[in-house]
């Protein structure tokens, strides 16, 4: 990346005696807008994604927010992620969300009384003191706990910011090693679409077409008030989510091969997992406590992955469908965010890289930013919620991925294009992967978050 580090970040570069680079402009422009986006979603003791449609804590939200508040407000960023383990169940589980006592139960389905997580939790020690979702979401948190702490040391050891939350993230990752082992084979199924964050992707519709979905009209919908119906999942889409999530309420939110109605191994929420593994030897290593325990669980979490995902032949990592025991072959952003591991076989890495940038993905020649799903797949649609829109958490870790193993010209590219497309679509929510026409909401924390830390990292 390019390191100018002029003038800090957020200083009026117009009147400034030097004249500003494009890219210190650019920077500039997308540091003070994520300023404003990020303050403005702050609520006192987390961020919600979005004022309108978001309006409680998301839980892999925080981590990418915390990621990028840690430069602006490293107190805040800390706080972020221990509001969201305060909710942490007695089983290690983060749920997906936390919800505020404070907003209407009409403004985000599914709400607290939907999820009843005081009560139908119990048996796996949801807490008492605060509602929230039963389902988890893609581990970042340790990954985002590390980069916290690293961006003030001195602050994060006077609050014993690590030594607080290392205990809490090593149940956390033992929850998803252990309990969501559904398919036996050493990784974490997700049990509900939601739980890998890419929500509607074509990749969970045939496990999704065997779930009965629930009685329309037997809830309502509080989504479709505030973005484009047409861009949201359709109705049949919500009544199997709606009854996936009953259906695991209703076994109290129990774990286990026999039970589970949806179960697929997911190349990124495993991917993550594993960073995050390598990311608590970190954390380890900064509290003065033994990293091996993690270094060892990486490595062995790495292997069982190649070996159980990796496609060649698609030249990506394919979901696999733990209850039909058959790879999904759809081609997914989510089998291309292992590009953000350390100890890929070269051979891995570079047909990831091909792929990215190839006919499906397009990355530098027909796509501005890589899209959530395959530009040639038969459900490709450029404005619908996770079948094909590009959405920043998303090329975050992939810029991740292309630096670390050394795309360095790549990395630079997208994250140039990710600052500029933040600002001129005013921290969308998710951007046509062709145009970057902004789509989803505005305003939107982890759009904010992460071109922040990218606006930052490239001073
Ligand atoms: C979206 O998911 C929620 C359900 O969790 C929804 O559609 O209502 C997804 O984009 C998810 O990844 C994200 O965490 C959440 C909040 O931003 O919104």
């Amino acid at each position: 990346m390019r390191r100018q580090g002029r003038r800090p970040l957020g200083a009026d570069v117009e009147s400034a005696d030097q004249p500003p680079s494009t890219h210190e402009l650019s920077s500039n422009a997308a540091y003070n807008g994520a300023r404003r986006v990020l303050d403005g979603n702050w609520t006192g003791s987390s961020t919600v994604p979005s004022r309108a449609l978001y309006p409680h804590q998301w839980s892999w939200d925080s981590a990418f927010i915390a990621i990028g508040l840690r430069h602006h407000a490293p107190v805040r960023a800390q706080r972020e992620l221990e509001t969201l383990l305060t909710a942490q169940w007695a089983d290690g589980r983060i749920p997906h969300i936390v919800f505020n006592p404070t907003v209407p139960l009409g403004a985000y389905f599914p709400s607290p009384d939907f999820w009843r997580s005081s009560s139908a939790g119990d048996l796996a020690g949801a807490p008492t003191a605060v509602e929230t979702s039963g389902i988890v979401q893609p581990p970042v948190h340790a990954l985002a706990a590390l980069l916290v702490h690293e961006a003030d040391p001195a602050e994060s050891e006077r609050r014993g910011f690590l030594p607080h939350v290392y205990p809490r993230l090593v149940a956390w990752q033992r929850y998803l090693t252990e309990r969501r082992d559904l398919g036996g084979r050493g990784l974490a199924s997700i049990v509900h679409p939601w739980e890998s964050g890419m929500d509607n992707s074509p990749c969970w519709d045939a496990p999704l077409s065997r779930v009965e979905p629930a009685a329309r009209g037997t809830f309502q919908r509080a989504d479709l008030d505030h973005g484009c119906p047409a861009d949201r999942p359709t109705d049949l889409d919500y009544c199997r989510y709606v009854r996936l999530a009953a259906a695991y309420r209703d076994q109290g939110y129990a774990d286990g091969p026999d039970t589970a109605l949806f179960a697929v191994e997911d190349p990124a929420f495993n991917a993550l997992l594993i960073a995050s593994e390598h990311a608590l030897a970190g954390i380890a290593t900064a509290i003065g406590a033994d990293p091996s325990d993690h270094l060892v669980r990486g490595e062995q979490l790495t292997t069982a992955f190649i070996k159980r995902l990796w496609n060649e032949d698609a030249g990506l990592f394919l979901c696999q469908d733990v209850i039909s025991n058959e790879p999904i072959r759809e081609r997914g952003a989510c089998g291309l965010l292992p590009l953000i591991l350390p100890g890929l076989p070269d051979e891995v890495v570079s047909s990831l890289v091909t792929t990215l940038g190839g006919e499906h993905f397009g990355l530098g020649t027909t796509t501005r930013m890589a899209p959530s799903y395959d530009l040639r797949g038969a459900a490709f649609d450029p404005a619908r919620y996770w079948r094909g829109p590009a959405w920043f958490n998303v090329n975050w870790l992939l810029e991740r991925g292309l630096r670390q193993h050394g795309a360095t010209a790549a990395a630079d590219a997208l994250a140039d294009t990710m600052l500029a497309t933040a600002v001129s679509s005013g921290f969308a929510e998710y951007v046509d992967p062709v145009s970057g026409e902004a789509r989803g909401s505005r305003d939107f924390s982890w759009t904010a978050a992460l071109v922040m830390d990218l606006a930052v990292r490239s001073r």
